[in-house]
């Protein structure tokens, strides 16, 4: 018998160099799950609880190893539950590529069982390339234009096949006639650089520069020793967007660790005070937290034109490969000899830190989750890998987690949705086995997917050279973040219709699955608790207990947020005496003697 569609689609997947695809079955896709199985050498199949969970996989996937993500759903309902993790992908520009059954073409225009025009369901966030499959001929040719176009354009793409098509003979070459398509394997990636006449304009404006702050995003993953010359040689810091963290250690004294809400008061003041912008590998979103117009000059530097003068109108934007462009940047660049505005980014830097040391030993009921990311940041090393959520536990993330040399972090950038923490922490342990991925998550998020996905992990984990894997939960009973964002950005007290989550026994339900639950609620418990959940012989659902009454508080506080702060006290917010007790003795701890300082 020879092969049939399924079969060679697979094949040709592996011939791309793909090795792992996460999905769930279904019987629109029973074709292509009978091919897996005569092909099991050749992938890994990682079965989820939920199909948004394998588009997340996926999308961490190729975040974490620069490959190409691959998921795989059933038509109809498992197609339409991918969606919210294929969003994730395309809008931080990762190339994964979505694999969908479909009704058998015999039946697809009868309002068959389960036929969605999923076409048109696929056509924005797989809009670069969505395409079904009609007949056998055409296998090879969406599966290479899927794989390259999701590459090349750093995107999205889907293939539909109906489930007659899987089971059809395959046609690995299609005939030598007219109406057919010859495409072939492969994608190097080039580096592009700007122009020299550019790069002299470039260093023109940067050498004249007095005050210069670059901003670095997730596009200068590959570039971190180009930008600690750059910076070196133009005498100035470097603060992170957020999905950027990992591109430089934060032990560096000149990093001035991330920017924006979640982000340090030294990073916004150097932005504040800066004559030149130079910002590479990034849409980082929130101008306010950028130079005023026409305060800095500046040159931007990206892999897609696109981006560019997106959230400050540069003086210059250039189109290059970070690493590349800085390298070619490089010699024309003049060492400043005037050293004092890089001496006062690190002094205000160093001074951050105590900050950042004294809000975290704040005390609170029954525990300050500030605490726990602090006693977590005193313990990562370079195998480290770190997940968040949409929730306060990013905050966190952001401000007190101090990233070390050659450990990776990320977490949904753009679109910024709940619940990619766990799957994001899954497929890094399946891509590193033997490195330690973090997730850092809300009990909100945990309860919405992650609870479920522990059975994923129950599934999986004694496949794995090093067990150790961490899913880390702030149980404060409470979506905290947008409770935060109603009283602060709206004035708004807390509604506890809305806001309230139920309490969950999230380390006993770890235990009752085979895998550690650890729980801390005392301040003294956090770092004993931490080196348990390292060292521990399996994966750790750590329940840390704290109080929803502890907010990140902005790197500065403006009038209106000061104002809209306090009306939301005085509105009578149902946790105003724990709110005032605890939150308002960290914003004096920090910011008041700070910004007088
Ligand atoms: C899918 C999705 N739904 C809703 C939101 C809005 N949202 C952002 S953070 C948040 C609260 C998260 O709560 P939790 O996971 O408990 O974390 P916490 O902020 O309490 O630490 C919500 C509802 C979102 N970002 N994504
Ligand atoms: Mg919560």
């Amino acid at each position: 018998m020879g092969d049939k569609v399924s079969d060679f689609l697979l094949q040709r997947l592996s011939q791309w160099g793909v090795k792992r695809i996460f999905g769930y079955p279904g019987d629109g896709i029973n074709g292509i799950l009978g091919g897996l199985e005569r092909n099991l050498d050749l992938f890994e199949f990682v079965q989820v609880r939920h199909e948004e969970m394998a588009a997340f996989m996926a999308c961490a996937h190729t975040k974490f190893t620069d490959e190409v993500g691959v998921c795989l759903a059933t038509s109809g309902p498992g197609a339409i539950h991918l969606l919210n993790g294929l969003y994730d992908a395309k809008m931080d520009h990762r190339p994964v590529v979505a694999i969908v059954g479909q009704a058998a073409t015999t039946a697809i225009g009868g309002n068959y069982q389960q036929e969605v025009d999923l076409i048109s369901l696929f056509k924005d966030v797989a809009g670069e390339y969505v395409y079904m499959a009609s007949s056998p001929v055409q296998i090879r040719q969406l599966v290479d234009r899927a794989m390259r176009i999701a590459t090349a354009e750093r995107t999205v793409t889907c293939i539909i096949i109906p489930k007659d098509v899987q089971e059809m003979d395959a046609v690995e070459q299609p005939p030598h006639t007219a109406n057919t398509v010859h495409t072939g394997l492969g994608y190097s990636t080039p580096r592009g650089v700007p122009t020299e006449a550019d790069l002299k304009r470039a260093a023109d404006i940067l050498n004249a520069g007095k005050k210069v702050a670059i901003l670095v995003g997730i596009g200068a993953k590959h570039a971190a020793d180009e930008v600690i010359q750059v910076a070196d040689l133009l005498g100035c810091g470097v603060a992170k967007a957020l999905l950027g963290k990992q591109v430089l250690p934060d032990d560096l004294p000149f990093v001035t660790g991330t920017i924006g809400l979640l982000g340090t008061k030294p990073s916004y003041d150097m932005m504040m005070g800066c004559d030149t912008l130079l910002m590479i590998g990034s849409t980082f979103p929130y101008g306010q937290f950028l130079p005023k117009e026409g305060q800095a000059r500046g040159v931007q530097i990206d892999i897609d034109g696109r981006n560019l003068s997106l959230r400050y109108p540069m003086e210059l934007n250039l189109i290059g490969d970070s690493t590349e462009t800085l390298r070619a940047l490089i010699p024309y660049l003049e060492r400043k000899i005037d050293r004092s505005w890089r001496e006062k980014i690190e002094a205000d830097y160093h001074e951050w830190w105590k900050v950042i040391e004294a809000r975290s030993m704040e005390s609170a009921d029954p525990l300050n989750p500030q605490r726990v990311f602090w006693e977590l940041s005193q313990r990562l090393h370079e195998n480290i890998i770190l997940s968040g959520d949409a929730g306060t536990a990013t905050n966190w993330y952001g401000n007190t987690i101090k990233m070390r040399r050659g450990m990776m972090g990320s977490l949904s950038g753009s679109l910024a949705t709940m619940g990619p923490a766990v799957p994001y922490a899954i497929a890094a342990k399946f891509a590193y086995p033997d490195r330690i991925p973090i997730a850092l998550t809300g009990d909100g998020a945990m309860q919405m997917n992650g609870l479920a996905a522990m059975l994923t992990v129950k599934k999986y984990w004694k496949n794995w050279s090093d067990p150790r894997l961490i899913f880390m939960v702030l149980n404060n009973r409470d979506l905290n973040q947008v409770t935060w964002e109603m009283r602060i950005e709206a004035g708004n007290p807390k509604l506890p219709a809305t806001q309230d989550l139920p309490d969950f026994p999230y380390a006993n339900y770890a235990d009752s699955l085979g895998l550690k639950g650890i729980r801390v609620d005392r301040p003294e418990d956090v770092g004993a608790a931490w080196d348990a959940a390292l060292s521990a012989d399996r994966p750790v659902l750590f329940e840390a207990y704290v109080s929803g009454d502890i907010t990140t508080i902005p790197p500065h506080i403006s009038f209106e947020e000061a104002k809209n702060y306090a009306s939301a006290l005085l509105k009578g917010d149902p946790n105003e005496g724990g709110i005032v007790k605890e939150s308002i003795k960290s914003v004096f701890e920090g910011i008041v003697p700070h910004k007088h300082g």
